[in-house]
């Protein structure tokens, strides 16, 4: 069993297209070994993490990826974390699929503040036909407007997959949220490999994945070490890695969870991209309540993409100026300046 400290950072050319362009390659980790990464002093940890940030990446550039939310509330999962099952009692109010004409106009307002990536968001177990044929015209029309198109619907099948991928589907988001070992503590309403299957499902058809996980639920640093290893051990990885902390809603089973230390959010952003060298990790829920100070240290450590707008699905985010400021404060902008913009 090789140890972090012991492993060499292998260093890669810096590839001629985008990091997105083709599908990432991997190299097989063991909890052991990121358990390992996680426990690194934390200069160390932040230098490895660079040195491979930068192998691929401009590290002075972010991408700005807009949510929004297209069918709110009302889901039939339990999932701990989230105010849209309806099995919790949180503020959120159940609302059927937006139309497409307030979709465009909400993509078109992300787009001229800067997005790149426009991600919509259905608070479904897993859409029916008909939920495809409408989403996929969604995804059509923001297309249309130059934005790359990204989905998040819950659990997908092969032929909606397929699907969506013919209507232009960019990314399609679907977290593993944790660990093998501590999911049946916070979902109970599906399994882990329903979760791979679907992710399975959406490589078949050709639409790159977008996958990460929610830490700061309670969970082990073993488990931290876990759901990075199953993620870096997709084969191959995820081209997006949203690491999400915690935001605690009232009225959900984890309210009143004990937040994690901020330093060990720092890491495990760190270890996504010691693990997942080409990835994009963003930098997910949890900004709002993180300030200005530890998001630095999260893109020091190597992310490189944020939600972008004062809105994630439900709960706040940044408004667009504080980031555009926060990046100027540290000499660092958008991954991809939008026309007309210098
Ligand atoms: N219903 C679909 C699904 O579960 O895949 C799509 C929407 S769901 C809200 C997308 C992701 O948001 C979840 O997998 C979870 O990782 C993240 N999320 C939800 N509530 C959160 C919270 N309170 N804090 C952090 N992340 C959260
Ligand atoms: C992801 O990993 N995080 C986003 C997006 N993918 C869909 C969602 C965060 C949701 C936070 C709680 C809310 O706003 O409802
Ligand atoms: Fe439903 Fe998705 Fe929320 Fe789970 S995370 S309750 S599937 S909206």
């Amino acid at each position: 069993m090789s140890t972090a400290t012991e492993q060499t950072i292998t260093l890669h050319r810096p590839r001629a297209t985008s990091p997105a362009a083709a599908a990432p390659k991997n190299e097989r980790w063991s909890v052991d070994a990121i358990e390992a990464l996680f426990k690194l002093p934390f200069p160390e940890l932040l230098y490895r993490a660079q040195t491979v940030h930068r192998e691929h990446f401009d590290p002075t550039k972010v991408e700005f990826a807009t949510l929004l939310s297209v069918k709110t509330g009302g889901c039939s999962e339990d999932c701990g974390y989230c105010p849209q099952s309806a099995k919790y009692d949180t503020d959120v109010k159940a609302s059927k699929l937006m139309e497409l004409e307030e979709v465009l106009f909400a993509a078109r307002r992300a787009k001229d503040a800067g997005a790149t990536r426009f991600c919509m968001g259905a608070a479904w177990r897993e859409p029916k036909d008909r939920d495809i044929e409408k989403v996929a015209e969604l995804v059509r029309g923001v297309k249309d407007l130059g934005l790359e198109t990204c989905a998040t619907l819950g659990m997908l099948k092969e032929d909606h997959a397929k699907a969506l991928a013919e209507a232009g589907l960019d990314f399609y988001n679907h977290n593993l949220d944790t660990a093998p070992d501590f999911y049946g503590d916070i979902i109970t309403t599906r399994v882990y490999q329903d979760r791979l299957d679907t992710l399975a499902h959406v490589r078949g058809a050709g639409v790159k994945v977008c996958s990460g996980g929610i830490v700061g639920m309670g969970e082990s640093h073993r488990q931290r070490a876990g759901l990075i290893a199953e993620l870096a051990n997709l084969d191959p990885y995820p081209e997006s890695v949203p690491i999400n902390n915690l935001v605690r809603v009232e009225g959900t089973p984890l309210a009143n969870q004990e937040p994690l230390d901020p330093f060990e959010f720092v890491r495990t952003i760190a270890v996504a991209r010691i693990t997942m060298p080409k990835a994009r990790v963003r930098l997910s829920a949890g900004r709002q309540q993180m300030g200005d100070a530890i998001q630095a240290l999260c893109f020091l450590a190597g992310a490189n993409s944020i939600f972008y707008g004062d809105k994630l699905l439900t709960t706040g985010n940044p408004d667009t100026n504080a980031d555009v400021q926060l990046l100027q404060r540290l000499g660092m902008g958008p991954a991809h300046q939008p026309p007309g913009r210098t």
